[in-house]
């Protein structure tokens, strides 16, 4: 008899030792809910939500290690012993030697704005994050998109769309002058484009760009351990590195990083200014105490400290990381077995459904992705995200609606939260949707908040 070649399966480095239940809801309580809350899956309540994939931010569970830690917390208001211990492992993960604690990710990129920029400046990064560019707005700069093209093309399977195009930003330094560009804005994996990584090449090459021109490089750090793990996976001569060689070698051609702790690190709350930049870390030492608290605790409390610190020891676990992205490429190859449009390749934290072609029928402007959210919540409970024109926004010269070439919905994982089954579940639900799609009319906007619209956004179905 032949033999059979046997798959090998991976599973999750750790196994579960505390348990939350969560709520099942029925149709009729569904419906009510999501109409109460405007058709918009950032009001729902947590109750009545059965499994959250709204976002991977702060919402990972713990280990016994980090919770151990918790009860460590040394909540002197200043000189705290935990505000060392994450000091140290910043600079031994990161290889920054300044560090400031903020209270999550958008803290510290005001503070970083706040800092770099002079109103009439230019950034140019790859590809948008809605807090990041509100806040380099709001110090009087304009975003410019220097992503490569295929990021905004869904099916593209281009390895490495979080790339910068180099004709692009070089194109912009010669139009503007390096003087009125006072860093690259360069994230990775970039969350807009579906958790698409750059590579190493590519950020040695903006790396030459930007020091030819003398202008500095700074890093979204948020989910860098996920774009190392696609460095390792499909860049030559990366195979046997590990993520925390990896890790320190991206972070060395940047002048400094900001990190919203609540992805990578694995906690619910905390962000992280680290730079190698002497009089930017004194500004930022100096500001954090307006707006944050004492720059040994930046807002947060010494357990919040202690429990990062030990999430960036975590982080850097290959086990971890491969767990992790195998569950995202588990529910996107599930989901390919009932046809339904993705974003490719699949994201490190996150499956895209491409609402355009889920929902062909719907023009932009009858917001597909916020619809196509809302019913998959009213199929089964499952909460998504809109990543399409209610994030996107308006113009912030003329006023007007930004049509993104992407209309997305976010399913995005929590780190070591859900079980197969539950992604079984969800894409069952996702699937009975794309069935049903042609009864999806879509909504129309009543209320629109000035600031980053799509948290508090209220919509009518139509
Ligand atoms: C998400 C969260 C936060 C985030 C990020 C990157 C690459 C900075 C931040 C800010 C939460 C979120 C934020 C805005 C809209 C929707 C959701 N991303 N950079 O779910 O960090 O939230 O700690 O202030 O992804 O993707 P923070």
């Amino acid at each position: 008899m032949a033999k059979k070649i046997i798959k090998r399966s991976w599973a999750e480095p750790f196994k579960i030792k505390m348990v939350e239940p969560i709520s099942m809801t029925s149709r009729e309580e569904r419906e009510k809910a999501i109409r109460e809350a405007g058709y918009n899956t950032f009001l729902l309540k947590s109750k009545d939500v059965y499994i959250d994939l709204l976002t991977d931010s702060g919402t990972n569970a713990m280990s016994d290690y980090q919770w151990a830690g918790m009860m460590l917390g040394d909540e002197a208001y200043a000189g705290s012993r935990n505000f060392y211990n994450l000091w140290d492992n910043v600079k031994k993960f990161y290889g920054m030697p300044y560090f400031v604690p903020t209270h999550q990710g958008r803290a510290a990129e005001h503070l970083i704005s706040k800092i770099m920029i002079k109103p009439g400046d230019y950034i140019p990064g790859n590809m948008y994050f809605t807090t990041t560019r509100l806040h380099q707005e709001l110090a009087g700069a304009t975003f410019i998109d220097v992503i490569i093209n295929e990021a905004h093309e869904a099916q593209n399977t281009h390895p490495f769309k979080g790339n910068i195009d180099l004709n692009k930003l070089e194109a912009l330094i010669k139009k503007v002058g390096a003087k009125k560009i006072p860093y690259v804005s360069m994230a990775g994996p970039v969350n807009m484009a579906g958790g698409q990584p750059f590579s190493m090449k590519n950020l040695k090459d903006v790396y030459s760009l930007t020091n030819k021109y003398g202008v500095k490089l700074w890093f979204d750090a948020t989910r860098a351990t996920e774009n190392a793990y696609f460095i390792k996976l499909r860049e030559k001569g990366y195979e046997s590195k590990t993520i925390a060689a990896i890790l320190k070698e991206m972070c060395s051609y940047y002048d400094g990083l900001w990190v919203s702790a609540k992805k990578d690190l694995m906690v619910n709350i905390g962000g992280i200014l680290a730079t190698r930049n002497k009089k930017v870390y004194e500004e930022a030492r100096n500001m954090v105490v307006v707006y944050e608290g004492l720059h040994t605790y930046g807002g947060l409390a010494g357990r919040d400290m202690e429990a990062m610190a030990r999430g960036l020891e975590e982080m850097v676990l290959f086990d971890n990381v491969k767990a992790r992205i195998g569950q995202v490429e588990y529910c996107g190859r599930e989901l390919e077995k009932y046809n339904v449009p993705l974003v490719y390749p699949f994201g490190g934290h996150a499956i895209f459904l491409d609402a355009k072609r889920f929902l062909p029928h719907l023009k932009q402007d009858l917001f597909p992705a916020q619809s196509l959210a809302s019913e998959i919540y009213l199929d089964s409970g499952v909460r998504g995200m809109e990543r399409g024109i209610v994030s996107s926004g308006r113009d912030p010269q003329t006023g007007k609606n930004q049509y993104p070439k992407l209309e997305l919905v976010r399913l995005t994982f929590p780190r070591r939260v859900y079980t197969q089954a539950h992604i079984d579940v969800t894409v069952e639900s996702v699937a009975q949707v794309f069935q049903d799609r042609k009864k999806i009319k879509g909504l129309k906007m009543v209320y629109e908040p000035k600031y980053l619209r799509f948290f508090q956004a209220k919509f009518k179905k139509i």
